[in-house]
């Protein structure tokens, strides 16, 4: 907590003594802090229009406090722990107790007021990425405000001008702290609940680290060698399943804050871009796709209808980004005969095993010792023996009896007798 003259101070050197509302200098709304890496769904909008609120895959978004007839959210910086997926946990920086930080949703020309408090190390800032705004509100250390001292909590107000799909990340010392995992989406509703209505309502931003095997703080000098690739700092099978009912609209909002573009592909389905971090693309200039290629920095939005029951893979095509922490360095074995070199290596190493003479795939039914706090590289199982992926990999779970906003997992999907592959016997 900063004291009162302290507030007051670093709110007039950041909203310029003019242009601070009194209710500005009003005690520090509560910082809500998140304590799950579960899909928490969100409770119906406490105040001021009603819209539909977003599922945010495995997190949650942030309660406000309305004052004057603005919403005034509190958001912390602070060393976080994540479960990454069962078994692994990591130590790093978010926001109110998670990394990513709660979504801020909003209804177009909504007027904000966000608390930042830096309870980090070292100093940072909150940039607003994609909204339109006053110049002072852009977040950018130096260039447009000095940066938020360890202990300070500074005032950000604007208005949410545009509905659509945004992020909020730092900008001071930025490879740090966003290879430490500060991020969080922005999602503005449009002034009508009808426009652009949809039954299911996902976001998530995509995000990579560097973590050694058997540590828990990412590297934070890595530029582009990451061995973690996550959605909202989950890995596969970390990742809550997208869920829908048949025949459910469906939109996903997928931002990109790693260092290299996703191209992301969903099975069963095409999809339509239907926005982009700079507004909604009219229907004229759509097409349909089945993958989405999310460049660094962007977000984009694609829609399609729920018509197709079943379990439908989402994941990135980039292959090695469906694995989690493996070494760069192996060597290709495939067509290698290790057996009986690997005798020899047995009575010295009773442990040893023969990784990829015949592929990789029995890598996924493989048993390894790991080192501690280490995901598996190919691993999850599904209803016929193990999916063999990591990373960024989910199922989209279309179900005739999902009820309306119910986001729970409905299982593994039993298709109908005679609909799925079989095997020769002839
Ligand atoms: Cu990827």
């Amino acid at each position: 907590m900063v004291s009162r003259r302290g507030f007051l101070t670093t709110a007039g050197a950041l909203l310029g003594a003019s242009a601070v509302a009194r209710s500005a200098l009003a005690q520090v709304p509560e910082a809500p802090v998140g304590n799950s890496a579960a899909t928490q769904p969100p409770p119906a909008p406490s105040s001021g229009r009603p819209f539909k609120p977003v599922v945010t895959l495995n997190g949650w978004s942030a309660p406000w406090r309305e004052r004057d007839g603005v919403k005034e959210f509190h958001l912390v910086a602070e060393p976080v722990e994540r479960e990454i997926a069962a078994g692994m946990t990591a130590h790093l920086w978010g926001y109110n107790g998670q990394s990513p930080g709660p979504t801020i949703e909003c209804v177009e020309g909504d007027r904000v007021r966000i608390f930042v408090t830096n309870r980090l190390p070292e100093y940072t800032t909150i940039h607003w990425h994609g909204m339109r705004l006053p110049h002072g509100m852009d977040g950018v250390a130096g260039l447009t405000q000095p940066p938020i001292q360890p202990g300070e909590t500074w005032v950000y107000e604007f208005e949410m001008g545009r509905a659509g799909t945004y992020m909020y990340h730092p900008h001071a010392d930025d490879m740090v702290q966003i290879a430490m995992g500060m991020m969080g989406a922005i999602v503005v509703h449009p002034r009508d609940v009808a426009t652009y209505a949809v039954d299911r309502d996902y976001v998530f931003i995509m995000n990579a680290y560097d973590i050694e095997p058997g540590s828990f703080t990412p590297r934070v000098n890595t530029m582009l060698d990451f061995n973690l690739w996550t959605w909202n700092s989950r890995a596969f099978p970390g990742i809550a399943p997208l869920v829908a009912r048949l025949g459910d609209r469906v939109r996903m909002r997928i931002g990109n804050l790693t260092m290299t573009n996703h191209p992301v592909h969903l099975h069963g389905y095409s999809f339509e871009v239907t926005g982009t971090d700079g507004g909604r693309v009219p229907e004229s200039a759509r097409w349909p796709e089945v993958t989405v290629d999310v460049g660094v920095g962007q977000m984009r939005d694609i829609e399609l209808v729920a018509d197709a029951p079943g379990d439908w893979a989402c994941h990135c095509h980039k292959t090695h980004h469906t694995m989690n922490a493996m070494g760069h360095d192996v060597p290709t074995y495939i067509g290698v005969d290790f057996e009986s070199a690997a005798e020899k290596l047995r009575r010295l190493i009773p442990q040893y095993m023969v990784m990829g003479e015949r592929g990789g795939a029995h890598m996924a039914e493989m048993h390894m010792q790991l080192p501690e706090n280490t995901l598996p590289m190919m691993t999850g199982s599904g209803p016929h023996g193990p999916i063999g992926m990591g990373g960024m990999f989910t199922v989209l779970k279309v179900r005739e009896d999902q009820a309306p906003d119910d986001y729970s997992d409905p299982g593994w999907y039993e298709p109908p007798p005679g609909t799925t592959a079989y095997r020769n016997e002839s």
